[in-house]
């Protein structure tokens, strides 16, 4: 399997035999209109069937796709938002450490506003406060939206709510299965995780920098690991069926663009409205808190303006939670 950023030779293969998906394809013609050898062309299909993507034939007559690949190589991915600007630019791996660090090392000039990081797999997918993310490969999504937001540091708790609500449309449309959203962003169905969601940055005192939005959607996953089994699922366990990750990726594209703008245009309170409508957590849920060095049970009765989740304890104190972890109590 390669390792480091996919070669753009690679996405016109796929490219080349998505578009002419009912015919075979001469092995000597995609070698010669793409650039490389015929064994390369070899090599480079063996490693696509790995994937999963479903190629016919073999070297001497040519080859043929079954069915449309699910790869989020750049140029499939970019045929499915042509106009977009979050995706504008995509980087692909086939396997990486952690999407999130991509992103997080690039320059102003390598990493534009809208730039998005996607693997196939990670190796060290991460998530908050230095957990794991489990990343199997191709059968989820992960992908980090790279963001340079004329914004103040204290909107960074802001992206992080708006990228859950907007998982939550793109999963909804593209599935139909309906989602909840456990503060401050993963995304449950039936009571189990299938997204989460990791915002990093890097600030000035007054001005964002850099904003990556990471996101993991465990998607076609036949099962999950034993020791996530209990709190983990995927949209394909859920709804009985295999889901196009490209098509759920795209939306989400879509959905964080258009939530972004939002964003912009509306204010924090925009956001703050509509995640308290998406939530089943953001008022009258009882929950146990763990904060570090404390855990406590009350009950959460909103958001204030800035994203903050507030609790009234069993206690009768009122608290406001900015970072932690709630479990729902029932
Ligand atoms: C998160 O952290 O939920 C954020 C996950 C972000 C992953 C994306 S993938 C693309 C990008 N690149 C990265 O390296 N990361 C981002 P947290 O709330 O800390 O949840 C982590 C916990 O969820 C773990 O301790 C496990 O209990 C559980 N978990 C791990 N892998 C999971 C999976 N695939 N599905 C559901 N739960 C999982």
């Amino acid at each position: 399997m390669t390792t480091g950023i996919t070669d753009h030779k690679i996405d016109r293969l796929v490219h080349l035999l998505a578009k002419n998906a009912t015919v075979v394809v001469p092995g000597p013609k995609i070698a010669s209109e793409i650039g490389v050898s015929r064994s390369t062309v070899w090599e480079w299909i063996e490693m696509l069937r790995t994937l999963g993507v479903a190629i016919k034939g073999h070297p001497r007559h040519g080859y043929q796709l079954e069915k449309l690949p699910d790869i989020l190589v750049p140029s499939l991915v970019r045929a499915e938002i042509p106009h977009a600007e979050i995706g504008h630019k995509i980087i692909h791996y086939f396997r990486t450490e952690s999407t999130n660090s991509v992103a997080l090392q690039l320059d102003a000039e390598n990493g534009p506003h809208g730039l998005v990081v996607i693997a196939e797999e990670q190796t060290a997918g991460r998530g908050r406060l230095g957990r794991n993310w489990y990343s199997e490969r191709s059968s989820g999504i992960y992908a980090s939206i790279l963001l340079r937001p004329p914004l103040s540091p204290a909107a960074a708790p802001i992206l992080t709510l708006l990228a859950g609500v907007a998982a939550q449309h793109a999963v909804r449309s593209a599935t139909s299965l309906s989602a909840d959203i456990r503060w401050p962003n993963d995304l449950l169905v039936n009571g189990k995780k299938v997204c989460g969601i990791l915002t990093e940055m890097k600030a000035e005192v007054d001005r964002l920098h850099l904003v990556v939005i990471g996101i993991g959607i465990n998607v076609n996953n036949s099962r999950m690991p034993e020791e996530l089994a209990e709190i983990a699922t995927s949209l394909a366990l859920e709804g009985g069926r295999q889901y196009s990750r490209l098509h759920i990726l795209a939306e989400l594209l879509r959905d964080v663009e258009r939530h972004y703008h939002m964003l912009l245009r509306e204010g924090h309170e925009a956001v703050v409205r509509e995640w308290a409508a998406a939530s089943s957590y953001a008022e009258g849920k009882r929950v146990r808190v763990k904060v570090p060095g404390s855990e406590f049970h009350g009950v959460t009765i909103g958001l204030d303006a800035s994203g903050a989740l507030k609790i009234r304890r069993d206690d009768g104190r009122q608290e406001l939670l900015v970072a932690g972890e709630i479990t729902e109590l029932r």
